[in-house]
């Protein structure tokens, strides 16, 4: 479709980004009869899975639930070859859900969405693309991901390296050769981690930047096996009940027991039987207040602790490996061999705390202490994560006020239910800020939104409804228990990407409801029930001239 055939239509939905999310969104709205347009800046489908391609790229939540659920033929059609999915055959699902659903006729890629003005006057929004086509559509749907606004720290010298620089998150789609080069990494969260055993097998030396040292468990990966996938498919409306239901939207939970409640020897036969399950929850569901009281927590801590010990052989080395922030506190991080490869004769850790980086040079990393020659850089430094793809875009409301403005750029942070934001009618986001998106499943996250969305636009439609826009004492109430419940956690007490600390000058607060999807999903549902409390509903204002 040429890029400005839209420009004089007004389309029902403009969905930016074409990951899991914009893809759902597409699909039900267009099932629906609704006119729909999705932008994409990405070559083809797949969001996060587009862009994060760097070596040893794996998701941390079990395949056989991380996927679409809404079809049962989708379902049916799809197997996985392993227990947790490599990004390459994530990428292949996405492919085959796009092709399956013939999605790709309603997509513009290699486009970015760079302005959205809410116009009050016709009640719909007026959308810029980078190509400077304009789109008018009545709703604005943001399916652009929590962790798609990728962050470079801006150390001094930057732009004077001389070799090739990467981030985890803005992968080539090209193999990166690493044979023989001396490789430096920054950044020991999920994506460091999942990728420094692997660049450490092919690289001539890899040197480990670390600021924080971090937990992190077995993965135990291991080849999909038939009879699960097989009683998976023939149970899966009663697993997605329960996914439904749960805290985090895997159909299991954290052990209705205190970790204080045990022996240390009762405890210590717990933890291990998790650790040797491998997984992201098979360790933080052993009891169910790691989370939220300190003395459970540091049991927790120093059990993994002590399997680092034990890993890597020179203590000096694992004595800088030693993590002390409240365990799950940062999203807990799973990994094959990582501690391992700290063992290996070509990999050496240099702790940023006792020698921070004082520049980048041309040939590499000067620290406090010296410099460190380099071929390749490669920043695993994480996300400007959930409001940072949304300050992207230039998104305006009523009297022209823009989202970062009214935010003061996350200071103040007000959204109902993750959704929807006073100011900004018929504005919707797909697991926004506030929402339970990061702490879940995401594809259950992203499925409950779609079809809640969708329900709502469909109820306008049915009410001959022009506008819908959450109202000030709504978001206030929501934002206010976001943070209440965030408080009774440990979360608050942690530098992390989840209270904005990532990010040099980003304002501090709980990014997300960690209140669990279940609960999540029954607050939305009754609000749904109750004809959209804490939304003001509006008429046409043409009908009304
Ligand atoms: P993360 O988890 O944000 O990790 C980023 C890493 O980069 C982390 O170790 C940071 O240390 C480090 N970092 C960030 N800025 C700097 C600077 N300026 N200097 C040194 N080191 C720095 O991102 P990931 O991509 O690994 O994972 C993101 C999510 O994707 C993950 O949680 C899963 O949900 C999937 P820090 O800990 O901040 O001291």
């Amino acid at each position: 479709m040429a890029a400005n055939q839209n420009q004089n239509q007004e389309l029902d939905a403009v969905v930016v980004g074409a990951g899991f999310s914009g893809m759902y969104m597409l699909h039900k709205l267009r099932d629906l009869g609704y006119s729909v347009r999705v932008y994409e800046a990405g070559e083809d489908v797949g969001g996060t899975w587009y862009w994060n391609r760097y070596p040893g790229a794996r998701c941390d939540i079990e395949s056989i639930y991380y996927n679409y659920t809404f079809s049962e033929e989708l379902l049916n059609e799809w197997t996985w070859s392993s227990r947790y999915a490599e990004q390459p055959e994530i990428l292949r699902y996405i492919n085959f859900v796009a092709d399956r659903l013939d999605l790709r006729r309603d997509i513009q890629f290699k486009t970015k969405v760079t302005a959205a003005h809410y116009d009050e006057a016709n009640q719909n929004w007026k959308i810029q693309l980078g190509d400077g086509t304009n789109v008018t559509a009545k709703h604005f749907i943001a399916a652009i991901g929590c962790l798609s606004a990728s962050n470079i720290p801006n150390f001094n010298g930057i732009d004077r390296f001389k070799g090739e620089m990467y981030h985890t998150g803005r992968w080539p789609h090209e193999k990166v050769d690493f044979k023989g080069k001396r490789v430096g990494v920054i950044g020991t969260g999920s994506s460091g981690i999942q990728a420094i055993p692997i660049i450490a097998e092919e690289a001539g030396y890899l040197t480990v930047f670390q600021r924080t040292p971090q937990y992190s468990s077995p993965t135990e990966n291991y080849v999909s096996d038939p009879e699960t996938i097989r009683q998976t498919r023939a149970n899966y409306k009663e697993i997605r009940k329960q996914m439904y239901e749960s805290m985090h939207g895997v159909p299991d939970g954290p052990r209705d027991r205190s970790a204080l409640e045990d022996s240390p020897e009762e405890r210590q036969r717990i933890y291990e039987e998790g650790w040797g399950k491998g997984g992201l929850f098979s360790l933080s569901y052993t009891y169910n207040d790691l989370g939220i009281v300190e003395e459970a927590n540091k049991t927790v801590a120093e059990f993994i602790r002590a399997k680092i010990r034990k890993t890597v052989q020179d203590p000096e080395v694992a004595d800088k490996l030693m993590p002390t922030y409240y365990y799950g506190t940062k999203r807990p991080i799973i990994d094959t061999n990582y501690f391992e490869t700290y063992n290996r004769k070509n990999v050496s850790l240099v702790d940023l705390r006792a020698e921070p980086i004082e520049e980048i040079t041309s040939n590499g990393i000067r620290t406090s202490k010296g410099e460190y020659l380099l071929d390749t850089l490669v920043f695993a430094t994480g996300f400007d994560a959930m409001t940072g793809p949304l300050f992207k875009i230039d998104i305006r409301g009523k009297d022209g006020v823009s989202l970062k403005e009214k935010w003061a750029g996350g200071a103040n942070l007000k959204t109902y239910l993750g959704i929807a934001t006073a100011g900004f009618p018929n504005l919707f986001m797909i697991t926004g800020p506030q929402s339970p998106s990061v702490l879940s499943n995401m594809m259950v996250s992203i499925e409950q939104h779609v079809d809640w969305v969708a329900d709502c636009i469909g109820y306008l439609r049915e009410n001959n409804l022009e506008a819908i826009e959450a109202t000030v004492p709504a978001e206030e109430a929501w934002s206010q228990q976001c943070n209440d419940i965030a408080e009774m956690s440990l979360a608050v007490k942690t530098d992390s990407w989840y209270m904005g600390a990532n990010i040099e000058g980003k304002p501090r607060g709980f990014i997300a409801f960690a209140g669990g999807v279940g609960l999540y999903r029954q607050i939305c549902d009754d609000i749904t029930a109750k004809g959209y409390e804490g939304f003001s509903l509006e008429a046409s204002t043409k009908a009304l001239n």
